[in-house]
Parts: C-alpha cells; structure tokens; sequence
C-alpha cells in the first residue's frame, strides 16, 4: 500500500527545468544575460499591449511565460534513447513528432520530449528536442565502427538515476525526497564535461566525418546545448542582441513578423568555446549556444501544408538562400499570401483554436446547441460571430524541421554542408526508441474537439 504521497509529474518536470535552467546559467553566463534580456522585451511588450496580456491571462499561457523553456540533447544509441523515454516519463514527457533532419545535411533523427495534456501543458510546458545520430550515415566503415565502440562503453546515467526510474515504473510515482534526489541525478546526464572520452585524432577524423558526429561521440555525456526562453517580440530580442555583446545568427528562421503569429519563429547566436582535455592534448570545442523562441498559433494539415509551400518558395529563389541580405523581405512578401487575421485562419481551416462559452452564449443556449447542430465548423463561427463564444488560438508547442536544421547549421561552427543519400526513418525511430511517437496535428486537433465538447456540454446543461 502507497503510504507516502507521490509528487506529481509536473511538479518534478517544473523542478528538473529550473535545476537544468541554474545549471546552465552557470555554465554559460550569456544564457543568464539573455534571461535577463527576454524578462525585460516581454514586460515592455505586455505593457504596450494591454490586450495581449489579457489575451495570455485568458489562456493561461501568463503564468508560464517566464518559465518556459525547451532545451536540447543529442544521443548516440539506441539504448541511451530508450533510457531517455523513461527518464522524461518520471516528469510527464512524452515523446511527440518525429524529425528527419538528414535531409538538410545533419545526420540525425530526432523528436520532442513535452507535456502532451492541456493540464500539463498549462502548468509547465518544457520541452526537450532529443537527436539521435545515424551511425548508418557515416560512409567510412571502420570510422562508423570506431564511434559504435566508443559510444558502446559509456554509461550516461547515473546509477541512482536509473533506480530511481524503476521505482517510478513499479510504484507509479516518486515521494517527496525520492523526486528530489531524481532531479539531481536526472541532471548528471546533461552536464558539461571537459574532458572527452578519446584522443586528439579520433576528434578529430569523427569532427571531418561531420562536427555533430565529434559531438556527440567524444564526450561522457548528451550535454545540454542550448536552452531557450520565449519571448513575445523576438524581433526586438534580435535587435537588442548585439548591443548586449551577443551576437545573432543573420536571420530569425520560420515564418514572418506577422499581426498573428503562427507556429514559431527562433533565432541563435553561438555561445562558447569550451576548452577539452582530450587523453593526449588540451583543445576546445564548440558545441554549446543560446537560442530565443517566439510562439504562435498551431496550423492544422492544410495550414502547415500552404506554410511549407511558401517558405520553400521563398528558399528556393534564386540567389534567395536563407543567407541572401534581402531574405527577410522576400519573406514578409511571399507570406502575403497567408491570412493574417484568426478570423481568416479559423474560417479557412488553416489553424486550430480553443472554443469558449461566453455569458451571452449560456443566454443563448438553445439557439447556439441549434447553430452547432448542422456544419459544426459553420457552427462555430456563427457562434464567434454573434459573440456567443470565444476562440483562442492553440500554442504551437512543437518544432518545425527546416528551422531545426538552421539552427544545427548556424552552430557548428564552419560552413558544414553534407548531402547524405537518407530518408525519413521512423519506424526505425521508433523502434530504437522503445515506443510510437505523439503525431502532434492530432494533438492539436483533440484539443481543440475537447474545447468544442466541453462548450455543447455546458450548452445542454443549460437547456435542461
Ligand atoms: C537541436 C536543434 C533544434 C530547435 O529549436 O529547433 C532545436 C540541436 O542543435 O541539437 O533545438
Ligand atoms: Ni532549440
């Protein structure tokens, strides 16, 4: 019998985040000016737009602004991605989408560790993109045989970490001083370590072979290498970079400033370089940066589908590469073809929103169970319409592939450009992953159906 009350999942998930947020600050100082930085632009921008901040207190996204965070890790084997799945279990994370990124030259595969209920989502949303290489894409066979050995003699849990795992899998949860314990463990895997693993060369043929290969080969552990805070304008962020001493990558990947933000916008900038003690010579290596998020609306199939469209319009100019000076234009200038309204958006079926009875829609509850009764979509808007419900946008809480493989790109160091004869892998993903991966449009989209349940259900109750 269960004797000591469990902590809940989100509470170890909103303490592992903060313990990994000090550990990092400490580790890289710019990441705490960038905090620092991003508290700041956020509180003007909520200041100048009263509505804004009603709009977030409304949704509940206020409460977590500051807190939120996504960070990232890179693996090397099947088992070590396995482990991982359990060990973001014990903090209610799950894994959600899978991303192919060897088709923009980075060989690995990866998805998202995040909260996936509207609860959990609610009260801390942190999320960790996890990578796992592809040894397979490595084309020299006895290098790709030399990185298996390696990685197959580390061990990048600690020993209580993965008791502690167990006893949350058999007990169903962890006690007060049993999560505790767990967060400081857990956080052993993502530290920084400067000495690495082997010597100088095989650094050095694994970083020819590829510099994320090195990366994630040569070192004790998956550290952490970068965490991010959101922030409401990252446009002001970009622009407030340099004078704080950071340097911004040229261009904020993803779509457009826009009046209506969709799926999300991020920038980079490249934090350190660390010095390494390899087992015959001291060197560095760069590996670690910080990045910046801004948020918006999730896009249903349709809408994801006419985003790729003209971002790889935009991509595919010619002399338009993400690097052209006249990018961000070319950008704002294609997207014009994306509505820019969530009364055009909602209407279109281009994103998904959270419904909401309004007082005037309880007073109205027979002819708004009526309105619904028909076309629910058609439904819906005559309900927004006559101010009998509200619709907030849904957060997109994922990544998207295309600005993923920028950031890779702008952070390690060097023009690194690969073409690897590879495709999406999923099933293998998932097999060495131990389980199926969250499809994250139907996230989105149950999410959205609960708000609609929820909204009928208060309506009938209303009738009765
Ligand atoms: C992960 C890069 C992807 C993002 O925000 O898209 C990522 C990595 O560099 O390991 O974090
Ligand atoms: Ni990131």
């Amino acid at each position: 019998a269960q004797t000591v009350p469990f902590v809940s999942t989100d509470e170890i998930r909103t303490r592992f985040s903060r313990a990994m947020s000090d550990m990092y600050r400490n580790e890289v100082p710019q990441y705490g000016t960038l905090l620092e930085l991003v508290a700041q632009v956020n509180e003007a921008c909520l200041q100048a737009r009263p509505e804004l901040r009603q709009a977030m207190q409304g949704s509940g996204e206020l409460e977590r602004l500051n807190l939120e965070r996504h960070g990232a890790i890179r693996v090397g084997t099947a088992q070590e991605l396995a482990t991982l799945r359990r060990l973001f279990a014990v903090m209610g994370m799950e894994p959600v989408g899978y991303y192919d990124l060897s088709v923009a030259g980075v060989p690995v595969h990866a998805t998202a560790f995040r909260p996936v209920s509207d609860e959990a989502l609610h009260s801390n949303p942190f999320r960790v993109f996890t990578s796992l290489l592809r040894l397979e894409l490595i084309a020299d066979a006895q290098l790709r045989e030399r990185a298996q050995q390696i990685l197959s003699r580390r061990n990048i849990f600690t020993a209580r970490a993965l008791e502690l795992i167990a006893g949350f899998e058999a007990a169903g949860g962890l006690s007060e001083r049993q999560a505790d314990e767990f967060v400081r463990e857990a956080l052993e895997t993502f530290r920084w370590h400067s000495e690495a693993t082997v010597d100088f060369e095989t650094y050095t043929s694994l970083q020819n072979a590829h510099r994320l290969i090195a990366d994630v080969v040569c070192f004790k552990g998956p550290h952490i290498n970068h965490l991010t805070p959101r922030t409401l304008d990252i446009d002001a962020i970009q622009a407030a970079m340099p004078q704080r001493g950071i340097n911004a990558k040229d261009v904020v990947e993803g779509p457009p400033r826009r009046e209506c933000p969709i799926l999300l916008r991020q920038t980079s900038f490249k934090a350190l370089q660390e010095p390494v003690h390899f087992s015959d010579h001291v060197g560095s290596h760069t590996a670690r940066f910080g990045e910046i998020e801004q948020r918006g609306v999730a896009l249903t199939r349709k809408g994801r589908q006419l985003y790729d469209e003209l971002l790889s319009r935009v991509r595919s100019m010619q002399g338009a590469g993400s690097s052209a000076p006249d990018y961000g234009q070319r950008l704002a200038q294609t997207f014009g073809e994306f509505p820019d309204s969530h009364e055009r958006m909602r209407e279109e079926g281009l994103a998904f929103y959270r419904y909401r009875l309004t007082d005037a829609g309880r007073a109205h509850a027979r002819e708004a169970l009526q309105a619904l009764d028909g076309d629910p979509a058609h439904g819906l808007h005559a309900l927004v319409n006559r101010g009998w419900a509200t619709a907030q946008p849904i957060t997109y809480e994922d990544f998207l592939p295309v600005s993923a493989a920028g950031i890779f790109q702008s952070n390690l160091g060097g023009q690194e450009q690969r073409h690897y004869q590879a495709h999406a892998a999923r099933q293998t993903f998932e097999r060495d992953l131990g389980a199926a991966t969250h499809d994250e449009l139907a996230l989105y989209e149950q999410a959205q159906q609960r708000s609609v349940e929820g909204m009928v259900q208060a309506l009938q109750a209303q009738v009765k």
